[in-house]
């Protein structure tokens, strides 16, 4: 039953079917599956799947977009599933999507778990200027700063946001951490960013070991 569930949320998502999404979403939660699995045995292959035709010219923009919409709005039903930790366990971070980019699915599926395990988190939104990662965290007094790039012409952002907290000698008061599709641990090392996670539970697990250094 659980597997129906998840190939209907990939079909719902391929499709661009909003009403589908967000009633699978809903009647996946109240039978009981794990809003993380539905999320990432469903939903996400959909989305994943909607990047591949698109990227190999078997979809265009508008089916892209709708595809995106029904998405936003089951992540928004199933993020709102995740239980929240009441007793935040002191991390402090700021999180956004670099400036010139717009994807923010992943980015807020992230912020969800993050908040879900007690760390405190600010979230910037979408096309966030580096100026702004570092005034928020100042402001917030965060101990990590997170940022999301789904595009590989605005990774670069990311090397300018090290760039800068070096130059500015924040680098020491605050660690990094980076994600998004084309992102990855070698991205990371190159750049000098602190840590990488490939998804959410990743991203958890690397918040959690960078405190504690
Ligand atoms: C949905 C989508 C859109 C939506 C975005 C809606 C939104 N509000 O986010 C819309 C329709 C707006 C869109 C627009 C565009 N898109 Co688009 N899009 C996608 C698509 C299909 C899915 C992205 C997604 O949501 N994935 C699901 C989430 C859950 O996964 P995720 O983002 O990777 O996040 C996970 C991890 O990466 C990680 N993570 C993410 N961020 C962070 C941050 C931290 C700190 C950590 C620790 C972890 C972490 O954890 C997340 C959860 O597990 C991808 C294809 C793909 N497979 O990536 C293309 C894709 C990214 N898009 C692409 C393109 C080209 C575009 C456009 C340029 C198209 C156009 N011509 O207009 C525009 C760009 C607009 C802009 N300036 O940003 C290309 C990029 C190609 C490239 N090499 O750069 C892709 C790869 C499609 C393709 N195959 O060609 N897109």
């Amino acid at each position: 039953m659980t597997k129906d569930f998840f190939s209907q949320a990939l079909e719902a998502i391929v499709k661009g079917d909003v009403d589908k999404a967000t009633e699978i979403a809903q009647r996946g939660l109240d039978a009981g599956i794990d809003p993380l699995e539905l999320m990432t045995n469903g939903f996400i292959p959909g989305i994943n799947k909607v990047g591949d035709l698109f990227g190999s010219g078997k979809l265009f923009i508008p089916g892209l977009v709708k595809s995106a919409d029904a998405m936003q709005k089951a992540t928004a039903i199933i993020n709102a599933a995740i239980p929240q930790e009441q007793t935040a366990i002191g991390g402090k971070l700021v999180i956004g999507t670099v400036e010139g980019d717009m994807h923010d699915i992943g980015k807020t599926i992230v912020v969800s778990l993050l908040r879900a395990n007690g760390f405190d988190v600010l979230d910037l939104g979408r096309d966030v200027p580096i100026a702004r990662f570092i005034d928020e965290a100042e402001k917030f007094r965060a101990d990590i700063i997170g940022s999301s790039t789904l595009l590989t012409t605005t990774m670069g952002v990311q090397k300018e946001l090290e760039e800068e907290l070096k130059k500015s000698g924040l680098k020491k008061k605050y660690k990094t951490i980076i994600g998004g599709a084309p992102v990855t641990q070698r991205w990371a090392n190159r750049i000098g960013a602190d840590a990488f996670a490939q998804d959410a539970s990743e991203g958890v697990k690397k918040v959690k070991q960078l405190l504690m250094k």
